[in-house]
């Protein structure tokens, strides 16, 4: 489907001629560690993940029992700097919680 775009008729050029790609998506995914207490890892889920409080604590037990679980899909800058934050906060309150992206 061709989406909508102001300068699709620029130089005569039918709509139909012009599709936008949707950018790669890349899933954040929060990793196990035996000291990042259980807690922490809800808020982060609820306050850089935007997950609400049920499905957060979900994720935070799916992780403490398989060693990483998804904590969501964004475009690459965006996927980044949610990682830099909660690798900032998790130094800051000294625990090793770690993050990895991998390009779906
Ligand atoms: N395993 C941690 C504990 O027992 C909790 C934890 C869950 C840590 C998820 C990191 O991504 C994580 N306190």
């Amino acid at each position: 489907m061709a989406i909508n775009n102001p300068h699709r008729e620029k130089d005569g050029q039918e709509d139909t001629d012009l599709q936008l790609k949707k950018p790669p998506l890349y899933s954040v995914f929060l990793l196990n560690d035996d000291y990042t207490t259980m807690e922490f890892v809800i808020h982060v889920l609820e306050t850089v993940f935007h997950q609400p409080a049920i499905e957060a604590t979900r994720i935070m037990l799916h992780v403490h029992k398989n060693g990483k679980g998804l904590a969501g899909t964004y475009t690459r800058e965006i996927a980044e700097t949610k990682i830099d934050i909660v690798h900032k906060i998790a130094r800051e309150h000294e625990f090793p919680l770690k993050c990895s992206m991998e390009k779906e």
